[in-house]
């Protein structure tokens, strides 16, 4: 019985070796992908999607990446069980996109110590401690909130002028600074007033539910400052609704944020008046700033995205179909 288990051992040695050289290259190929944590805010807008497209393009295996990937359906703490997960499997690089400033003191000192280097796109995080990430790359927005109120300016002046304001996810960077964007704006016209703050989430169903509500309620406007598209589009319906004209030839005039292409297209067709672009194609600038640091090179603090803007006089369909989202 010996000899025959000997033999049949025997048969099996090249099957092991083979098996063993074939994963030892799986592991050596799998050594030479940087495997990367990605936590992402969520679903909540096109924009939201166009900057996940770009991040997963990025960080594909083609581009010496395993990516794993948690949506965190726009709950903190659920960004805080997917880094925690990251950590456990030693992730080599952790990559946020913060849905809001605060709260992230603990859940970040816990990477630093795992010895795992943390970039953050798009928001920022609101923390002292400087070195508890690598670098950030995203927007300027209080530059694209005064990018709107120079041209609200332009067309308005010092005339009278009632807003209606869209507010985006509470304590996000984005809406934080094209908040203080409006209120500075508001601060030096004096005929300029803010009708009301509503909050819309960043999202499309939101947007809808506040404007309906504040015009139900027999709110008035000259001027929507909703700060993302997708509000945008709710607060469109909502007027269709209530049979309130706007964009060009309307009553309220328009200003929208991030440029997704069918707020691009509403633009050209005169709908919306101003668009105010933010760019979500981080991907490849995450992905240079990890082969960076994988050079042993400094990575930049903060990097900054080019952005500008488009208005229903300036958008052509040229334009429109250039775009890379
Ligand atoms: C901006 C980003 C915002 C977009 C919204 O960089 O944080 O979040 O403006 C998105 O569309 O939901």
């Amino acid at each position: 019985m010996r000899r025959k288990i000997i033999i049949f051992l025997l048969c099996l040695l090249p099957l092991c070796c083979f098996a063993g050289c074939n994963r030892a290259k799986e592991e050596e190929t799998d050594e030479k992908l940087i495997v990367v944590g990605f936590s992402q805010v969520g679903s909540e807008s096109d924009w939201r999607l166009a900057n996940t497209a770009s991040m997963v393009s990025a960080l594909s295996e083609e581009n010496g990446y395993h990516l794993l990937f948690d949506n965190a359906k726009q709950r903190q703490e659920n960004q805080y069980l997917a880094i925690r997960n990251f950590i456990q499997q030693d992730v080599d690089y952790i990559v946020i996109a913060p849905i809001s400033e605060t709260g992230w003191e603990s859940v970040l000192a816990e990477a630093r110590a795992a010895g795992i280097p943390v970039i953050l796109v798009d928001r920022q995080v609101n923390v002292e401690d400087q070195s508890l990430y690598r670098s950030w790359v995203g927007s300027d927005f209080y530059r694209e909130g005064t990018e709107a109120t120079a041209w609200i300016d332009r067309q308005f002046a010092d005339r009278p002028l009632r807003i209606l304001h869209l507010q985006g996810t509470e304590g996000a960077t984005a809406s934080l600074m094209r908040s203080k964007a409006l209120y500075d704006a508001a601060e030096t016209h004096p005929s300029w007033q803010i009708e009301a703050s509503l909050k819309g989430d960043f999202t499309e169903a939101k947007g809808y539910e506040v404007t309906r509500d504040f015009l139900s309620e027999g709110g008035k406007f000259d001027l929507l400052y909703s700060e993302n598209d997708n509000m945008t589009f709710g607060a469109m319906q909502a007027m269709d609704e209530a049979g309130i004209t706007y964009g060009e030839e309307g009553t309220v005039k328009i200003v929208s944020f991030d440029c997704v292409k069918n707020a691009l297209e509403e633009c050209l067709k005169g709908k919306i008046d101003l668009c105010v672009e933010c760019n979500p194609l981080h991907g490849p600038r995450v992905d240079a700033l990890i082969k960076a640091c994988e050079a042993g090179e400094e990575l930049p603090r903060l990097s900054y995205v080019e952005e500008i803007a488009f208005s229903s006089d300036t958008i052509t369909r040229e334009l429109i179909d250039s775009r890379g989202y």
